[in-house]
């Protein structure tokens, strides 16, 4: 059973999402039905719908608003995760199940802008959950720190282009931390759509970042997600970041098991993030289409593409410069996903061209 004191702060919550002008998947979808056939369910970790909701009332500018405390949550709290996975991953209904892992042919994908005049740089990241933890909010100090060892000894094994070292957080010095960040290669401090989910508990116990020698390939420990794998380097070359990552992937999988759902796909704390898991993105500088910032995001969505600031989700453009990528993750192959950023990003700069 739910106890009353988590039941008081669900209305009080339900009530505060109603009452706001908030546009958030969250209170699109959570209607007095939902709410009320939801809010004394549990999973077998103890979570509630308190759990899968407070960052979307504590931030009423959250574009979506929910994260699955644990796996379990994408089942016992399927009423409210269903509509807003469809919706923020176009049309992924609730019987729908996502494709086998497919990464597709690897040297399909080539340089997007071999004169370097509008990708700055290029990315392509991953997701992937530990078998036999839950996520974030449900973890002990003592997992955090397990998981930690485990990754950092799976990842030690890696070699060639892929060979690095593990940095935990822990110890780290400020302006390190500060420097990796800044240059994009560490996740911020202080996310406040994380803190208000229960995700950032114990920090800096746990998190850190592994990385081979010139940053081009590097693992996020226990951010968002368990791992977040990531290939990047600065221009335009799709193909040789999409391999790097694929290979990467392939040897970790090797060694480690993940968490994976018949129907979801690989999981993840947030579900935009379900299925492949998989952002492709540039850092990209279109000034003659972002003169007018509604025209850039309708052209994007038309794409199926998705516009950040330069620092990440929720940051703003700083010089002009845009992170786009692919918005869908799920009921497409990890191929497909990357494809449909290739695609969109080469007719965005046809359209910068034109203009
Ligand atoms: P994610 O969902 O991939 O974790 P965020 O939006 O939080 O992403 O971004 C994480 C970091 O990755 C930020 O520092 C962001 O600027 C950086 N980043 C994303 N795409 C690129 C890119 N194409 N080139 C350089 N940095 C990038
Ligand atoms: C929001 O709703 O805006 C935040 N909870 C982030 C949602 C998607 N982003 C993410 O990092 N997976």
């Amino acid at each position: 059973m739910v106890d009353a004191a988590v039941l008081e702060k669900l209305e009080a919550g339900f009530k505060k999402i109603e009452a706001s002008d908030s546009k958030s998947l969250l209170k699109k979808y959570l209607t007095k039905e939902v709410f009320d056939a939801l809010k004394t369910k549990k999973t077998s970790f103890g979570s509630t719908l308190l759990d899968v909701i407070q960052s979307g009332v504590e931030n009423p500018d959250s574009g979506i608003g929910i994260y699955a405390p644990d796996a379990e949550a994408y089942t016992v709290f399927g009423d409210l995760f269903n509509p807003i996975i469809e919706d923020y991953h176009k049309g992924f209904g609730k019987n729908d199940k996502h494709p086998p892992k497919n990464w597709g042919d690897v040297s399909v994908f080539g340089n997007l802008d071999p004169a370097g005049e509008y990708v700055v740089s290029t990315r392509v990241r991953c997701g992937r959950s530990l078998e036999g933890y839950p996520f974030n909010p449900c973890l002990t100090e003592e997992q955090y720190k397990e998981m930690e060892k485990k990754v950092s000894s799976t990842l030690s094994g890696l070699e060639g282009e892929l060979k690095g070292t593990f940095y935990p957080l822990t110890g780290m010095s400020k302006e390190v931390q500060q420097k990796l960040i800044d240059d994009h290669f560490l996740f911020k401090e202080g996310d406040r759509f994380l803190q208000a989910a229960n995700a950032c508990r114990f920090w800096p116990s746990g998190r850190g970042i592994y990385h081979n020698e010139n940053k081009t390939f590097l693992v996020w420990c226990n951010e968002e997600d368990h791992l977040r794998i990531i290939s990047m380097q600065m221009g335009g070359d799709l193909g040789e970041v999409y391999r790097r990552l694929v290979t990467a992937v392939n040897e970790i999988e090797k060694r480690v098991p993940f968490s994976h759902n018949d129907r979801l796909g690989f999981l993840t704390f947030c579900p935009t993030n379900l299925g492949t898991t998989v952002r492709a993105s540039v850092h990209i500088k279109v000034p003659k289409l972002a003169a007018n910032k509604a025209k850039l995001e309708e052209v994007a969505s038309k794409y199926n593409l998705q516009v950040r600031g330069t620092r990440g989700e929720h940051t703003e453009a700083e010089g002009g410069i845009y992170d786009i990528s692919n918005k869908r993750r799920m009921g497409l192959t990890e191929f497909e996903a990357v494809k449909e950023m290739y695609d969109g990003i080469a007719e965005l700069i046809k359209i910068e061209k034109e203009l």
